[in-house]
């Protein structure tokens, strides 16, 4: 069975395609709201926290509302029937669906300067894998080169904010009376910022894990459950790209921010791992290719609960390791880097875990709040860790 047929029914092509282009226009609708909230020209445009907060000035705060009725298909869409909402694996606001054919162009539709060309030369390159010694299959050096530049150039047609940029604005940072100002955002308003900030964030992920060759051949469960469980990370891994080690500050809401920027969200201690992992890679100086292959790595992460798969995704990730180690190879990096990044993947895994003990907590506290104010997709990504359970019929082992 296809697997639009099983998410969409028995529905045709013709009606698919305009289901899906109907949901596109109305991300991009959503899209141009928020940036349009986020400047509001008259503050009644944005939706404010329901009046029992008794909060006056939140609507200036605060980013539209997500109630479900603002979501594709009223909350009667498919993610409502098996989907994350209801505990299954599915993915709504997750767009798995392969991209149109985007010829190159980057996530804004922009066509970034072609890279060099694929590498010639044949020859075979028994490597050591990261982690149990064992000789991987052996793979050709032009196989090894040609996934390796499909990686960074969907890293580069993706990755949100070129460096170049992000490093020229490292001077601006906050002035004292901006940092008061988000220090005394209620604690649900800085949340929210920050979870449309890094929902933002993810979908550009999303969209790099699309492009990586082999990927869209996973089985539609499988791209999920690495999504749901990688996509942060990622992002965090990107995040050396926006830290600025010498001030230990980090790019956000346009400017550079420190620790004390986010004291409103009630967690000193994660801010404090989040920007010691940010200043933790951003003194190895990693190059663009370097993060490309590391960030595939550990979207790749075969260990992840809940794949059917495995095998097929253990397969992909030791290429990419070993692509990975080849660049490294040929940087001359491969000892220095290679113990620093593997020492990496666990510490991710514990701050993305710290996350979702936070927002956890958070939820507890403010229930409404994250249902209703929180990106629909940033909801779907962190749901409980019993929708990660697989009940699509997709897959089987
Ligand atoms: C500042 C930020 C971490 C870094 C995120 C970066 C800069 C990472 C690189 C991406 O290309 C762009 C990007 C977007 C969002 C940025 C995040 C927004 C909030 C987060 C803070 C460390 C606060 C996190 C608070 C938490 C963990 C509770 O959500």
């Amino acid at each position: 069975m296809s697997r639009d047929a099983v998410k969409f029914g028995r529905m045709s092509k013709k009606q698919r395609d305009s289901l899906y282009a109907e949901v596109q226009k109305h991300r991009l609708q959503q899209a141009q709201q928020l940036q349009r909230d986020h400047h509001p020209q008259n503050p009644e445009e944005v939706e404010p926290l329901s009046p029992h907060y008794g909060l006056t000035d939140l609507h200036e705060d605060l980013e539209v509302g997500y109630m479900e009725e603002n979501s594709p298909g009223g909350g009667n869409g498919p993610a409502s029937k098996g989907g994350s909402e209801s505990g299954g694996v599915g993915g709504f606001y997750l767009d798995i669906q392969p991209s149109p054919d985007q010829s190159g162009l980057d996530i804004n539709g922009i066509k970034p300067e072609p890279l060099c060309d694929y590498g010639s030369n044949q020859g075979f390159f028994p490597y050591c894998s990261f982690t149990n010694g064992e000789t991987s299959p052996t793979v050709s050096m032009a196989e090894l080169e040609h996934l390796g530049q499909n990686i960074s150039k969907s890293h580069q047609e993706t990755c949100q904010y070129l460096r170049e940029e992000l490093q020229s604005m490292t001077w601006q940072a906050f002035l004292q009376e901006e940092i008061e100002t988000y220090q005394t955002k209620p604690e649900e308003v800085m949340w929210q910022l920050c979870a449309i900030k890094i929902t933002e964030a993810i979908q550009y992920v999303v969209e790099f894990a699309k492009r990586i060759d082999g990927f869209m051949e996973l089985c539609q469960n499988d791209q999920i459950v690495l999504l749901k469980a990688g996509s942060l990370e990622v992002v965090f891994i990107r995040m050396c790209r926006a830290f600025d080690s010498q001030n230990s500050t980090v790019y956000f809401d346009g400017k550079y921010a420190g620790t004390d920027v986010f004291k409103a969200l009630g967690c000193d201690d994660l801010i404090r791992l989040v920007f010691e992992f940010g200043k933790s890679m951003s003194v190895i100086h990693l190059s663009e290719e370097e993060i490309a292959l590391f960030s595939a790595y550990v979207l790749m992460s075969a260990d992840r609960t809940w794949l059917q798969e495995k095998v097929k995704v253990e397969k992909l990730q030791q290429k990419i390791q070993l692509a990975l180690q080849h660049v490294l190879q040929k940087n001359g990096r491969e000892d220095v880097v290679l113990t620093k990044l593997i020492c990496k993947v666990s510490t991710l895994r514990a701050l993305v875990s710290r996350h979702t003990e936070k927002l956890t907590a958070f939820k507890a506290t403010y229930p409404d709040i994250v249902q209703a104010h929180f990106p629909p997709l940033y909801r779907e990504l962190f749901g409980s860790d019993f929708e990660q359970a697989c009940i699509s019929p997709l897959c089987s082992n």
